[in-house]
């Protein structure tokens, strides 16, 4: 009929004209295709299908593993986080095949809990990112070294790896409060993502990006610092946005003046953490190269870097305008040493552990006014600038990554432990104090004379003499250090207790009759910071007295009453007041460490145990380097 209809076609058809046959060939050859394609769409059993289609395209996999199960139950939703995962050469493919179940599969009722969706997703997604790594090591040809060490990796952690263990506590309470911080995770970035997607930090109330001048011209902080957040939330999804950004579009090649610490603990830690938590090559070799161009920071006649540096190829660097006299700041040269022995670890160049066992040993050789350290050093002649120290801002991490720098060696870097436990006594003997009313403080000490003062900053002190306790001396020492550091998270507790909004001040005071509050306005604000809820976590997993899971739900309570926003949650001005006036920033802190605190306090001590990983100061997980077991242990299972 259709032949019929063509102008100037013959009944033979022998008479066709050239035109005409191109048109015929055309349709028949559309047509045929057409055949061929619906192929696709028969069931499996169909024989002509079997007949014409490749084994390896429709064959399903009858392994019949709980894993498979629950792939085939979550349907095709998830599928878009199996894009991109380690192939067998270790390469990120977008072509992973979905695989269908040998059995069908009914959900059990304790599958419906709240949270068991979330390990369920991540579950999967570790099994397969394990899967294809461990495909590497029987298949091998042409198979990459680096996969090899990622399984090697994990065969040297003491508990499962991150996905394998829930993490799920078992009463409904805590499940529920565990979901509660989850949906203040998406809640997060869902509007950072609809706002600012691509800048560094959301402003929730204008609802837009933030970018600022820390980063160098790096954009997407909140992305690359919310990765491992997501992902042990199994919010995989999100997850999966960010890993993409991260692939396309996270740009190293700025040469903007980026703040050296800020670039190290956010970028350089969440992507680290990503690399060990997913085991995706693309992380890793992001951070490798950004891992280089901080390198000429440590270009001084010490090797003490300064604060700022340029990202771009000159690589200068100088100090920040407000630090005394040119000096680098001890919080911020102090703050690398976990991260840059993980560059060098996972480059195998050895650089970057020099660069920071450098400072390590230039710091222990310095003479010390009674044993504590001050907050300002010359990066040009090696001394002390000022004799201003503190457990607070400027101080603050040197300290945690002494003692988390022996926890990561797997407790062998002993230079680290005697300097962390000497600093600790003398911070003990000069700084510690007692308030009229019984609370226990970390004061600051300026050349001998103190200032009545804890900083917000100063309550991840709690969580770090806690957690460095069990490795005291003696039997006296460990639980004097784990009374301290009760002590501490308790006067800490008091400073959010003692305000309208239940939320802590950045500073707050122990002199003019003030306990645990501030008394200056300018010290009343709060930044969404983590601190606090840093120490409840610590502590919980060191004593599980639940009083520390209540104070992390008062918390949550009062984040969702005063900072929590339409377009996402803000930090505000002043916690004596409880009608709040918002400061319109999201920081990515918040996403990185609070809401990860909070959902580790609200999970089993299996999610990421403390026996395994390592926190840096900014919340990104690391894993224990176990030097012989690495050396050792073969690829192959
Ligand atoms: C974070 O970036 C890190 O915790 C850092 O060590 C101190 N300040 C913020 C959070 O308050």
């Amino acid at each position: 009929m259709f032949f019929r209809k063509l102008p100037g076609v013959s009944a033979s058809g022998m008479g066709l004209r050239l035109s005409q046959k191109f048109v015929f060939l055309l349709f028949l050859s559309g047509l045929v295709t057409l055949c061929f394609g619906a192929l696709f769409f028969l069931p499996d059993s169909v024989r002509l299908k079997r007949i014409f289609l490749s084994k390896t395209e429709t064959q399903p996999v009858t392994v019949g593993s709980e894993n498979d199960a629950r792939e085939h139950r979550k349907g095709s939703k998830d599928q878009d986080h199996l894009r991109g995962l380690t192939s067998p050469k270790g390469e990120t493919s977008t072509k992973l095949k979905t695989r269908k179940p040998s059995v069908s599969y009914e959900l059990k009722p304790e599958d419906r809990l709240p949270g068991s969706k979330a390990q369920e997703d991540r579950t999967l997604l570790r099994s397969k990112t394990e899967s294809a790594a461990e495909r590497v090591t029987s298949s091998d040809h042409g198979a990459s070294t680096d996969t090899r060490d990622y399984v090697k990796f994990k065969k040297c952690l003491l508990k499962a790896a991150p996905g394998t263990e829930p993490g799920t506590a078992s009463d409904p309470q805590t499940l529920l409060r565990r979901e509660k911080v989850k949906e203040m995770m998406k809640f997060a970035w869902d509007n950072y993502k609809q706002y600012a997607w691509g800048k560094n930090e959301l402003r929730p109330l204008t609802r837009n990006g933030h970018i600022g001048n820390m980063f160098g011209g790096l954009r997407g902080a909140s992305i690359v610092d919310s990765l491992d957040s997501l992902f042990i939330m199994g919010l995989l999804e999100e997850y999966g946005d960010a890993r993409d950004w991260v692939r396309s579009s996270l740009d190293l090649s700025s040469n903007g003046e980026a703040s050296l610490f800020e670039v190290n603990i956010r970028y350089v830690g969440g992507l680290l953490s990503a690399y060990y938590l997913t085991g995706e090559e693309m992380f890793k070799q992001k951070v490798l190269e950004l891992g280089e161009k901080l390198l000429p920071a440590f270009n001084t006649p010490t090797g003490i870097p300064r604060g700022v540096i340029n990202l771009g190829s000159s690589g200068t660097s100088w100090s920040w305008g407000w630090a005394s006299a040119g000096s680098s700041i001890l919080a911020e040269f102090g703050t690398l040493h976990l991260e840059f022995l993980h560059l060098s670890q996972l480059s195998g160049n050895p650089v970057y552990t020099e660069k920071v066992m450098n400072i390590r040993k230039l710091l222990n050789r310095m003479e010390k006014p009674h044993g504590l350290y001050p907050n300002f050093l010359s990066p040009v002649t090696g001394s002390w600038v000022q004799h201003h120290v503190s457990v607070g801002g400027l101080g603050d991490s040197f300290y945690e990554y002494l003692i988390k720098s022996y926890l990561m060696s797997d407790k062998t870097d002993q230079e680290a432990k005697t300097m962390y436990y000497s600093a600790l006594e003398a911070i003990e003997a000069n700084l510690v104090q007692k308030s009229v009313g019984g609370l226990t403080y970390m004061a600051e000490w300026r050349g001998g004379i103190l200032d009545h003062k804890m900083g917000h900053l100063a309550c991840f002190s709690g969580g770090m003499v806690g957690l460095g306790a069990d490795d005291a001396d003696t039997p006296q020492k460990r639980q004097h250090y784990l009374d301290l550091a009760a002590e501490i998270t308790h006067t800490c507790h008091e400073s959010y207790a003692r305000s309208a909004t239940k939320l802590g001040p950045e500073a707050f005071r122990f002199d003019g009759g003030a306990e645990a509050t501030a008394t200056r306005l300018s010290d009343r604000y709060y930044i969404l910071r983590p601190e606090v809820i840093e120490s409840y976590m610590y502590m919980w997993r060191l004593t599980h007295d639940p009083k520390y899971r209540e104070w992390g739900w008062e918390a949550v309570e009062a984040l969702e009453k005063h900072c929590r926003v339409e377009s996402g949650f803000s930090g505000i001005r002043d916690v004596y007041s409880s009608s709040a006036s918002h400061d319109n920033m999201q920081q990515s802190f918040f996403l990185s460490e609070t809401l990860k605190y909070l959902y580790l306090l609200f999970s089993d001590d299996d999610l990421l145990p403390l026996e395994d990983w390592v926190f840096n100061t900014e919340a990104h997980p690391l894993p224990v380097i176990r030097q012989a077991c690495l050396q050792e242990a073969p690829a192959a299972a």
